[in-house]
C-alpha cells in the first residue's frame, strides 16, 4: 500500500512520416509555438502525458503543505507563523489551479485524488523527507521553492494554454516563497552557533534530495523525449537542474554556510558549477513509496479526505435542495406544475 509506482510508459517519438494528416497538423502548431486550448484536437497521448504531469504536480502542491504545516504551531513568532500560514494556504490555491487545469482535460478532481490515495499516481519525491526543525523550514522555502521556481519558469511556456497560465500566477507566488525561506536561512546562518549548525544540517540534509526534484538524469528519463518533442516540457532535467546548482551555490557561499558537495567546482568552460549526482537509487526507492515520510504522508492525505466526508455531502445536500428549489420556482412561473 501507498506505494508510488514507477511503472512508466515512453515509447519513443513518432517522426513525421509515421504521423497522420491531424497529428502532422497538430506538431506544426507545436513547432510555431502556438497554444493548444481545452477544446482543441490533440493525440491522446499527449493528453494522457498532461494529465499525469498537472495531476502529479497539483499533488505535489497538497502534499507539499503537510511538511511546513506541521510547523504553523511552532512557529518562533506571531510574525513568523502569520507568514509561514499564508505560504502554506498558497499552495493549496497552487493546487487547485493546477486541478482546474487537469480537469480542461476531462479528468475530474476525484478521479485524481482517488489515484493519489491509492498510490497509482505520484507527487515530489521531496515531500517524502522529514521537517525536523526550524531551520528546515527555511531550508524548504529557500531549496525547495528554489527548485520548484527553476521548473516553474520553463513550464510558463509549456505549449498547453490553461498549464501555462497556471504557472504565471503560481511563479509569482514561489518567489515571495523563496524569499522567505532565504531570510529564515539568513537569520539562523547569522545567529547563535546552535541555530548555525541548525542551519547546515537542513542544508546537508535537503540538498540532494532538492537535486533529485528535477527528475532523474537525461538518459534515463521515461518521458523527456516525447514531452519536449510536445513542448509540454521547455527544457530537459539536467538542464534545469544545472540551472539551479548555479543559481544555488553564490546563495550558500553569502549565507556563509557549506555545500555537502565536497566535489562542488566552477567550471569556466561549460559556464557552470560541476557537482555530483544524487543517489539515484535512493530516488527510485522514494518514488516507489520506500521514503522516510512515504506512508505519513499519504496517510494524512487520506485521514483528510476521509474526516471531510460530512462537508462535503452536506455541500452537495446543500446544492441539490436549492437546485430543487429553484427548479421548482421556475415551474410554477411559467404555469408548468409536473
Ligand atoms: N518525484 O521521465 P521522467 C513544489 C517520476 S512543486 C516523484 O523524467 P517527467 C511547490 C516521473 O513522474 C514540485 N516522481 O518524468 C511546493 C516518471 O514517473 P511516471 C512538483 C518523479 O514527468 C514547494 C518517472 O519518474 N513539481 O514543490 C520525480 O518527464 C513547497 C520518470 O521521470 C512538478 O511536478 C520526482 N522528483 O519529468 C509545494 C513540476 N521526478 O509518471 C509545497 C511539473 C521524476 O511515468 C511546498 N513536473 N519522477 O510514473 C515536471 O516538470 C516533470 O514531471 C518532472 C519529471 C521534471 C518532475
Amino acid at each position: 500500500m501507498y506505494a508510488q509506482m514507477v511503472k512508466t510508459s515512453g515509447s519513443g517519438v513518432k517522426s513525421r512520416s509515421e504521423m497522420g494528416a491531424q497529428e502532422q497538423a497538430f506538431q506544426a502548431r507545436i513547432d510555431a509555438g502556438d497554444k493548444i486550448e481545452p477544446r482543441d484536437w490533440m493525440p491522446d497521448e499527449y493528453r494522457k502525458t498532461l494529465i499525469r504531469q498537472i495531476g502529479q504536480h497539483a499533488h505535489s502542491e497538497i502534499v507539499g503543505q503537510l511538511p511546513e504545516g506541521n510547523w504553523i504551531t511552532r512557529a518562533p513568532t506571531l510574525e513568523r507563523k502569520a507568514i509561514l500560514l499564508a505560504k502554506v494556504q498558497d499552495e493549496a490555491g497552487h493546487g487547485l489551479y493546477l486541478y482546474c487545469a487537469a480537469e480542461t482535460l476531462g479528468v475530474s478532481r476525484d478521479e485524481l485524488l482517488t489515484e493519489l490515495h491509492a498510490g497509482r499516481m505520484k507527487y515530489s519525491s521531496i515531500f517524502n523527507y522529514p521537517t525536523l526543525n526550524w531551520a528546515d523550514i527555511g531550508a524548504v522555502g529557500w531549496l525547495v521553492d528554489g527548485a520548484a521556481i527553476v521548473n516553474q519558469v520553463a513550464l510558463q511556456r509549456t505549449s498547453y494554454g490553461p498549464y501555462s497560465r497556471a504557472m504565471v500566477r503560481i511563479c509569482k507566488e514561489e518567489s515571495f516563497h523563496a524569499r522567505q525561506g532565504f531570510v529564515i536561512m539568513m537569520k539562523m546562518a547569522s545567529g547563535t552557533p546552535a541555530q548555525r549548525a541548525m542551519a547546515q544540517d537542513a542544508l546537508d540534509r535537503l540538498w540532494y534530495p532538492s537535486l533529485m526534484m528535477f527528475g532523474p538524469s537525461d538518459k534515463d528519463s521515461v518521458h523527456s523525449e516525447q514531452s519536449m518533442a510536445w513542448k509540454i516540457k521547455v527544457k530537459s532535467n539536467d538542464e534545469l537542474r544545472q540551472k539551479y546548482v548555479d543559481q544555488t551555490i553564490p546563495q550558500i557561499e553569502y549565507l556563509g554556510l557549506k555545500c555537502p558537495d565536497a566535489d562542488i567546482r566552477w567550471n569556466g568552460e561549460k559556464g557552470g558549477y560541476d557537482f555530483s549526482e544524487p543517489d539515484w537509487a535512493e530516488f527510485y526507492e522514494v518514488i516507489k513509496g520506500n521514503g522516510p515520510c512515504n506512508k505519513e504522508r499519504l496517510g494524512a492525505r487520506v485521514k483528510a479526505w476521509d474526516d471531510g466526508e460530512w462537508v462535503r455531502d452536506g455541500l452537495m445536500a446543500h446544492a441539490q435542495k436549492k437546485a430543487a428549489a429553484k427548479h421548482a420556482a421556475a415551474q410554477e412561473g411559467s404555469g408548468n406544475v409536473e
